[in-house]
């Protein structure tokens, strides 16, 4: 047993113990020992002399992140741990904490006081007089009481002498009528014969023993306030007053019956129209589309491009020449006229253009851009000029 006893101590930590640094301590392996660092250190290799050193140091739990502290906790670190703490107005162990209660979160009754109990917790307790949990108390006694020692009087009322009691009481202030402790306000007694207060559209009539303001005929309301009658409109569902192209449906959003016009016919259900809307009726072109134009906000028929109309007739378009009027024009020597097919007095016919010495022929036009070309067989030269004569040139030199 000493054998046994001392094969323990005389391991190899027996030596090894002494060269583990500080926070560290010495763990047998086999024959050979290892120092490694104590719970809460970690180690920080740095370059010795001898080469490389170990040594443990402080793991610091709070700016690592390796705290488990409340969100409303402070860590604070310390060697080989950690502790948290609850913030100020927060109380527990550090890992929860809940916020502390203070006075001002309770709603204690008027007649309470908030006190902090034992545990630092707020608790209502009912004032010397009254009775209670704290957050309703009662007055203890009642009527009769001096309400000079306790003022459990009502708000409308005052704590006065009573001479036939021969004690302070509480009093209902003039107005208000009570016990003292509940007032309440006495009710008016001033009917409309004395008041004149029914609406200008009402009588003040004596009934049932009482004077009370009643709306005039056509008129209708409590008699303080009246509003004229509205005749009550028929509605279709009892007499069918719907146009022939309608129907009476119910709408339950209107929570009412209402005519409604056909489909193919426009109206408030009282008059119908024909539509011709294609959205109701297709009465466009087969070359058309029925769009929405937002600017009339009805549905329209459109000639598709290439095609123009009124959406319900759509012809295919044609490069239409741009001809100035129904006239020829011709060559003569030296000039360009144009004579109109129909000359009137005010429309005689025009010179277009005069170039000297030329001798014009073989007139034609290019009606896409608006020229006149002609050949100038005495310069042996073709010619351009617009429609009107101006910017004449030569076109092609010989
Ligand atoms: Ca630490």
């Amino acid at each position: 047993s000493k054998l046994t006893s001392h094969s323990t101590v005389e391991g190899p930590c027996r030596q090894g113990s002494s060269q583990c640094g500080p926070n560290s301590k010495c763990v047998e392996e086999g024959d050979n020992f290892r120092c490694v660092c104590e719970q809460g250190y970690e180690y920080l290799y740095e370059d010795d002399v001898n080469g490389e050193k170990a040594t443990c140091l402080d793991i610091n739990e709070c700016t690592s992140g390796r705290d488990n502290c409340h969100l409303y906790a402070e860590c604070v670190n310390l060697p080989g741990s950690f502790a948290c703490r609850c913030l100020l107005g927060y109380s527990g162990n550090g890992v929860n904490c809940e916020r502390t209660l203070t006075c001002n979160d309770l709603n204690c009754d008027a007649n309470a006081e908030c006190d902090l109990g034992p545990n630092g917790i707020p608790v209502c307790r009912c004032k010397a007089g009254f009775e209670g949990d704290g957050y309703v108390c009662q007055h203890v006694g009642g009527i009769g009481e001096d309400c000079r020692i306790v003022n459990y009087c009502d708000s409308h009322a005052s704590c006065n002498f009573n001479p036939t009691a021969q004690k302070f009481q509480c009093q209902c202030n003039p107005g208000y009528t009570g016990d003292g402790v509940v007032c309440i306000e006495e009710e008016s007694p001033s009917t409309c014969d004395v008041a004149n207060n029914c609406d200008e559209n009402a009588l003040c009539v004596y009934q049932y023993g009482e004077y009370v303001c009643e709306c005039n005929s056509g008129f209708s309301g409590d008699g303080y306030k009246c509003v004229p009658e509205t005749p009550v409109p028929v509605s279709c569902n009892i007499e069918n007053i719907c146009h022939p192209q309608a129907l009476c449906v119910f709408d339950s959003s209107a929570d009412e019956y209402k005519c409604r016009c056909n489909a193919g016919f426009v109206g408030d259900g009282y008059q119908c129209t024909q539509s011709h809307e294609c959205n109701t009726v297709e009465n466009c072109d087969r070359n058309a589309q029925c769009t929405y134009d937002s600017s009339s906000n009805r549905y329209q028929c459109k000639c598709n491009p290439g095609y123009s109309g009124d959406g319900k007739s759509c012809q295919l378009e044609e490069a239409t020449p741009k001809f100035e009027g129904e006239s020829l024009l011709f060559a003569q020597g030296m000039s360009l006229l144009q004579m109109p097919f129909n000359p009137t007095r005010n429309n005689p016919g025009k010179l277009v253009l005069m170039e000297p010495y030329q001798t014009a022929i073989g007139v034609t036009t290019d009606c896409q851009k608006g020229h006149v070309y002609w050949t100038d067989v005495a310069h042996r030269v073709i010619r351009r000029a617009n429609y009107d004569g101006s910017n004449s040139e030569v076109f092609i030199k010989k």
